[in-house]
């Protein structure tokens, strides 16, 4: 090895321990995640099924197992916010992906409000998505 390549594998060898280190110290954030819909349009009516993904935006993966302790489902999109209907969570059928039944008695626009916690992050998660109710 010639001098210049010795320095140039020592300043590769250090630029891979410094990333290393950035790496395993790069804390996550609650804002690195988000719930994405599956479907943005869902057939109208009572038991319509609406599937979120929750992604983090840093690797694209799926999340499971978050805990989801708040949902309103409203037609704030089309003006009616006070226009609340029933929604309940279902069994997850695929990980990092939770569904729940609406009843979606109108067509249009609808606002799905989810709260939830993430296992080893703090802090909340506050996502409102918008989907619409097709006839
Ligand atoms: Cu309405």
């Amino acid at each position: 090895m010639t001098t210049s390549s010795m320095k140039r594998a020592a300043v590769a060898a250090l630029a891979a321990a410094l990333s290393v280190a950035a790496l395993s110290t790069a804390r996550a954030d609650i804002t690195d995640y988000e719930f994405r819909l599956v479907q943005t349009d869902i057939k109208q009516g009572n038991g319509a099924i609406v599937a979120v993904r929750l992604v983090d935006k840093r690797s694209g993966k799926a999340v499971p197992d978050a805990v989801i302790f708040a949902t309103r489902i409203d037609m704030a999109p089309d003006g009616m916010e006070t226009m609340v209907a029933p929604i309940e969570a279902l069994p997850s059928t695929e990980p990092g992906v939770y569904r729940f039944k609406a009843n979606l008695m109108m067509a249009g626009g609808w606002r799905l409000s989810l709260g939830a916690k993430i296992q080893g992050e703090t802090g909340t998660i506050e996502n409102k998505l918008v989907l619409k109710a097709t006839p």
